[in-house]
């Protein structure tokens, strides 16, 4: 029997206390449905402690991502308010174990979707989408993990960052570029499944597998376009072509 509790908590102190810890894979073994359980019991922690709620992300989206962390199957994770930072606003590191940041797409649900429904329609469901950073902190040693490691941790969720909502529209095929200081990575939105959108599509089969609620209101981000960039004490920005532009300073 796996300690899902005893795991969840020594997740949650490794966030709350920014010190890593050594990949759970190292001493226990861990299967899918335990690393999503342990997951749930970490979110709950958070819930317990006053946050909601608000949204969830997609990881392992991207083929650079992929070879970046050497995992090749798409994961979810939730996001709570407490991760939100304000576009244009600051991010304190010194909350960080080893910040990287990443270009993102979000989408906006405007209303719930019922991953059980067959005939369901994520795609109807989204009325907005927006350029979007998420800063990603593996609560792990070296930031190396297995795929369960880093589904139990939340995949690696740390912050998230929204630039101005648009109307729903298809943006495949757009130019993104992420800049941290001088160093910057470039990519398509094409990189995202082939086109962003699959990455709604793949959410309602995960979250029809795991459970997981979709309400309207709850903010959707995609998975990254490029591989992910070290967040330093400098501004990190990242615009898409024809979305618009959206930023957060290290300090
Ligand atoms: C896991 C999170 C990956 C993405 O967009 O692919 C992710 C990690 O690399 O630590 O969020």
């Amino acid at each position: 029997m796996i300690e899902i509790d005893g795991l969840a908590d020594r997740l949650d102190l490794a966030q709350r206390t920014a010190a890593d810890t050594p990949s759970l894979a190292d001493s226990h073994e861990i299967d899918s449905d335990d690393a999503y359980r342990i997951q749930n019991a970490l979110i709950g922690r958070r819930t317990g402690r006053g946050e909601s709620i608000v949204g969830v992300k997609l990881g392992f989206t991207s083929k650079a991502k992929m070879a970046q962390m050497g995992v090749s199957d798409v994961i979810v994770g939730q996001l709570t308010d407490a991760m939100r930072i304000e576009d244009g606003g600051d991010v304190d590191l010194a909350r960080f174990i080893h910040p990287k940041i990443e270009p993102e797409i979000a989408y906006r649900l405007a209303r719930d979707v019922d991953p059980d429904d067959p005939a369901v329609d994520i795609v109807s469901c989204v009325d907005a989408v927006a350029p979007a950073m998420e800063i990603i902190d593996s609560r792990y040693r070296d930031f190396r993990f297995t795929y369960t490691d880093v589904v139990a941790d939340n995949t690696s969720a740390a912050g998230y960052v929204l630039g101005q909502w648009q109307r729903m529209q298809d943006v495949d095929n757009r130019a993104v570029r992420l800049e941290v200081g001088s160093r910057q990575a470039v990519g398509s939105t094409s990189a995202i499944l082939g086109n962003p959108v699959r990455a709604l599509h793949a959410l309602v089969d995960m979250a029809r597998r795991r459970a997981m609620p979709l309400r309207a209101g709850q903010v959707v981000l995609a998975g990254a376009a490029t591989a992910a960039v070290t967040l330093t004490a400098e501004v990190a920005q990242c615009h898409i072509a024809g979305l618009g532009r959206v930023s957060v300073r290290g300090a």
